[in-house]
């Protein structure tokens, strides 16, 4: 049975590789998972078909025969317990790549998403000015004690897993406000990621549907 995620029709961020179907796409890449990609639009995400789907009728999900999933920690977690390669057989440095995961999705993404979000949607409010401070210092609350446990090491542990796909996928939503470039460590730790073959297969493909065709 091949396995099928969903992702925008067209992704707002035109190929960049910042909506979450891309992690998913990676983590298939990472251990050689073929997949099909079914694209939805703003408005088939809300009705019945993929409602059923995701409840919360976004992207991606995952099909797999009968199993359907939602949540990129979820599938991501699924596709590395199924497959060799994202997980350390080490039962305890196993049980600390989740740790890094869970850290990646709850504590690291959250402010990162209020300060993309901040710069996207709510540039014109009055009070986006006197606010910024606040957003920018809560992300560098996260990146300063994540840069310095990273220190001068290629990945969170001792080789690449799940976790840095996370993480690295979670930082990557910073690169288009230049803010990692106050945290060295942490823009070559992403740099890192997306060297990989994985990831860059992952970013064509999105990008193949995504990025403005020449002329148009
Ligand atoms: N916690 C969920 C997960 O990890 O799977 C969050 C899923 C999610 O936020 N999905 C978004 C979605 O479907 C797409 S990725 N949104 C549609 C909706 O809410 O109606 C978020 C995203 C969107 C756009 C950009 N961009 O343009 O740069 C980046 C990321």
């Amino acid at each position: 049975m091949t396995i099928t995620i969903t992702a925008f029709e067209r992704s707002p961020d035109g190929g960049k590789g910042l909506a979450r179907d891309t992690r998913v796409r990676w983590a298939l890449e990472e251990v050689s998972q073929p997949y099909e990609v079914r694209l939805v639009s703003f408005r088939e995400m809300k009705e019945p078909a993929h409602l059923a789907r995701h409840p919360f009728g976004m992207i991606p999900t995952y099909e797999d025969g009968e199993l359907v999933l939602f949540e990129t920690g979820a599938i991501v977690l699924h596709i590395a317990e199924r497959h060799a390669g994202l997980l350390p057989e080490d039962r305890r440095a196993r049980a600390r790549a989740l740790s890094w995961m869970f850290a990646a999705l709850n504590t690291v993404e959250p402010p990162i998403l209020e300060f993309a979000n901040a710069r996207l949607f709510e540039r014109d409010r009055p009070w986006s000015k006197e606010r910024a401070p606040l957003v920018e210092d809560r992300v560098r609350s996260r990146l300063q004690p994540l840069s310095e446990r990273l220190g001068d090491a290629d990945w969170l542990d001792t080789a690449f897993s799940a976790a840095d796909l996370m993480m690295v996928s979670v930082l990557l939503r910073l690169t288009p406000s230049g803010f990692l470039s106050g945290f060295p460590k942490l823009a070559a730790y992403v740099a890192r990621g997306e060297a990989r073959p994985a990831y860059q297969r992952a970013f064509a493909a999105q990008a193949a549907i995504n990025a403005p065709k020449p002329g148009s």
